[in-house]
């Protein structure tokens, strides 16, 4: 097995000590950190929304491989950011106004680092102008509104035409969250609904990559 293959099973399985010591191991030996990323915590992230999409992992095991990848990004970001390495795609995501739940907002954050996107958070009880300031700001491609409460999620429609009301072009806008639908994304103009948070990446990538 070559060492990416490794880094990306350590991934899988959330060993963050033996995730981190391959990535040294794998620097050490002047593979580019694109390669590191792309070949080994990226494809071991793929493998955890796969699990996770087909009720194979649960959120427990999520959160342990998000931790493997994080204690990897801690190792490899400073060679990334020397060799100059960009993310595939920017998002910004959050919990629109009135909401305060984030759990299921911080588990599409992860998924969607894990998909290569830099992840711009702007946490719970946002507004539609702070996502149109943000997605200005960072020329995002991608937006995610998370709601958990039926008496949040009208805030979606708002915040969906005056995303396209402000932005020309507008990122695609993607939603998602216990109350909400597909017929309810194609209802207020969404690009797409994620019934999970794997789901809600993978259908990040497609609109902003072309890939799944
Ligand atoms: Co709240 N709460 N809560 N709560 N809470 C629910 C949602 C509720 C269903 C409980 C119930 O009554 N059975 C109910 C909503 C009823 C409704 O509107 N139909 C409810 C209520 C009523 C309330 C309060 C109003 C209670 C009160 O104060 N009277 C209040 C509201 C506060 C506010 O937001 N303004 C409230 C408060 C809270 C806590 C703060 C105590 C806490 C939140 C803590 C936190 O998030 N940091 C909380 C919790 C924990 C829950 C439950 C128990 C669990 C929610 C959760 O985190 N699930 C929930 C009941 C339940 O769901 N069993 C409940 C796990 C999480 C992984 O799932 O967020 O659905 P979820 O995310 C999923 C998918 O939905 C999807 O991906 C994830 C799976 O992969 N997904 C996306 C989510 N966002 C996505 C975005 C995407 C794609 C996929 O793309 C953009």
């Amino acid at each position: 097995m070559s060492i990416t293959e490794r880094i990306a099973t350590a991934v899988l399985t959330g060993a963050d000590d033996q995730a981190r010591q391959l990535v040294e191991e794998a620097l050490a030996s002047e593979i580019s950190a694109v390669v590191i990323l792309e070949e080994g915590l990226l494809e071991g992230m793929a493998g955890v929304s796969r699990r996770f999409r087909e009720g194979e992992y649960f959120l427990p095991e999520v959160l342990v491989a998000a931790d493997a990848l994080k204690a990897c990004m801690d190792v490899l970001q400073p060679r990334m950011i020397a060799e100059n390495v960009r993310p595939r795609a920017t998002s910004v995501i959050g919990t629109v106004r009135g909401d305060l739940h984030d759990i299921g907002k911080n588990l599409l954050g992860t998924m969607l680092q894990g998909a290569g996107f830099e992840v711009i958070d702007l946490g719970v009880d946002v507004s539609a102008e702070a996502f149109i300031d943000a997605c200005r700001a960072q020329c995002a491609h991608v937006v995610g509104l998370s709601a958990l409460l039926t008496t949040t999620m009208p805030q979606m429609e708002v915040i969906v035409r005056e995303i396209r009301a402000a932005l020309n072009p507008a990122p695609a806008i993607i939603i998602g969250g216990a109350p909400v639908t597909e017929d309810y994304a194609r209802h207020i103009g969404a690009d797409g609904y994620g019934p999970d948070a794997a789901t809600g990446a993978e259908l990040a990538k497609q609109l902003c990559l072309g890939t799944a």
